[in-house]
């Protein structure tokens, strides 16, 4: 299928890869197991093939949503995926900031530092890039996970839902 970004801007696969997976853009044509994966991490809803093609077209041509996915060779499903948004900014000299976002693992995958990969993944994407913020959001009991990466708690986060 057709990746949703560049696969050379992935970084260079090294030791840390576990045997048997393989790390790659979103295709569109991971419609049905992208979105089940999603559902585990918050409620998807109703996405039609139409909706999915569309959003997936629209991330393409915005050129700033690079939507990381590990496959597992051995079974071809997607077993985790993590999204890295990039915002264009005046400030910091027409900066670029860098946003972790639906980071997901499989249930039956967890506890195999798949979530240390991704994350680890879009730190040096977000790097190669050349971001100059990079932030996530998340639950409390995730803080000493994200620590890991280099992230610290920093400014409130305000949120109100429609
Ligand atoms: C978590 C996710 C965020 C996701 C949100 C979904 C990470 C690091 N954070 O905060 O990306 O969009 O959950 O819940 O994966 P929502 O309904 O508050 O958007």
């Amino acid at each position: 299928g057709n990746a949703l970004f560049n696969e050379d801007l992935l970084p260079p696969s090294d030791s840390n890869l576990p045997a048997g997976i393989r790390i790659r853009s979103l295709h569109s044509d991971d419609m049905d197991e992208y979105l089940k994966l999603l559902e585990q991490l918050i409620s998807v809803g109703y996405v039609s093939k139409t909706d999915f093609e569309k959003r997936f077209a629209t991330m393409k041509t915005a050129d700033s949503y690079f939507i990381v996915v590990l496959e597992d060779l051995s079974t071809s499903k997607i077993v985790g995926a993590a999204t890295l948004v990039v915002e264009f900014k005046y400030i910091h000299e027409c900066g670029l900031r860098g946003r972790v976002e639906d980071v997901v693992v499989d249930e039956s995958m967890r506890g195999k530092k798949l979530g240390v990969l991704l994350n680890s993944i879009l730190v040096e994407m977000a790097k190669n890039l050349g971001v100059y913020k990079l932030s996530l959001e998340c639950k409390t009991d995730l803080i000493p996970f994200y620590t890991k990466f280099g992230y610290k708690e920093n400014i409130h986060f305000m949120v109100q839902r429609f």
